[in-house]
């Protein structure tokens, strides 16, 4: 399977999706909603929502069932990258080849379009798409798998430890562990809760993260590998040649494959994305 022709199927649902979830434009107050906006539209490149389709699509389900969960990660990768980019952190003038929202905005717009960006992701995912047969339970169990990996033991806490890396006392696993947290819970969890809404339970939701943490890892080796000559960044070519980065890289990318060896057909997509993660450009 082709992960891009993929991807192209399944991006504009995830776009129309997110237009839904959150307020026009016009809405009051105004220029709030359009920095929530900034950098949502035309967005990035979509990894996380079309993880969450092909997790539902991997345990049966029709990748519609999984836009909730899609809009969510989507909303709080999103919200992370403005907060990422603010003079207290980044301090980035440019992101997606556009001003950042701070930059565009002002920063007190651009901390507060975060923070309902990221209001916006649990409304979506509690009440979003309400013609889908979805059950509370579903949406909570969800809901669960998004707010751990987002926060203090995920997201959010390996920024914080990002924010504090020393390049000099830098070894694999700090940088692994910042990684986990940073980037491949999120991503992990994309793939469990999209397959969560398509009825997934159990043992199969614990494959599907392994999975997904492996590959989230895959995807940042990759970043790291693509932008190599990033200043202070915990990065894994600080620890590693670029030939031992990749080669763990792989390691990492045969071990997902592992974890999802059984889900037959059905799993095509996420092994296609698995495969992106590492050889991707962009
Ligand atoms: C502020 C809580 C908080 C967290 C910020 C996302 C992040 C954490 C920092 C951005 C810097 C960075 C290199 C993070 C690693 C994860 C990563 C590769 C993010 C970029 O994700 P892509 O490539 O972005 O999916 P697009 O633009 O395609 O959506």
């Amino acid at each position: 399977m082709d992960a891009s022709a993929y991807w192209k199927e399944r991006a504009p649902l995830v776009d129309a999706a997110l237009e839904a979830a959150l307020p026009d434009v016009g809405e009051a107050p105004a220029r709030l909603h359009a920095a929530m906006r900034h950098l949502l539209f035309p967005g990035g490149k979509r990894l996380r929502p079309v993880l969450a389709m092909a997790g539902a699509e991997a345990v049966g389900g029709p990748p519609e069932h999984a836009l909730p969960a899609a809009v969510a990660v989507e909303l709080i990768h999103t919200y992370s990258l403005v907060h990422d980019d603010l003079p207290c952190m980044d301090d980035d003038d440019e992101r997606r080849g556009i001003r950042t929202v701070h930059r565009a905005f002002d920063e007190s717009t651009a901390v507060l379009a975060g923070d309902a960006l990221q209001s916006a992701a649990f409304e979506a995912l509690l009440t979003g798409c309400p013609e889908l047969p979805l059950t509370p339970e579903q949406r909570l169990a969800a809901a669960r798998e998004i707010t751990r990996a987002s926060g203090s033991l995920g997201l959010v806490g390996g920024q914080v430890d990002d924010l504090a890396f020393d390049p000099n006392r830098a070894d694999v696993q700090s940088v692994e562990s910042i990684h986990a947290r940073k980037t491949a819970a999120l991503i992990g969890a994309s793939v469990t809760s999209g397959a969560i809404l398509a009825g997934a339970t159990g043992p199969v939701v614990e494959n599907l993260r392994n999975y997904g943490l492996r590959v989230g890892a895959v995807f940042q080796i990759s970043d790291d590998l693509l932008d190599a000559d990033r200043g202070e960044e915990c990065s894994l070519l600080r620890v590693y040649t670029p030939g031992q980065a990749r080669a763990r890289a792989e390691e990492l990318l045969d071990e997902a494959l592992g974890f999802i060896e059984g889900f037959g057909e059905a799993a095509q997509p996420l092994r296609a994305l698995a495969v992106f993660a590492l050889r991707r450009n962009q």
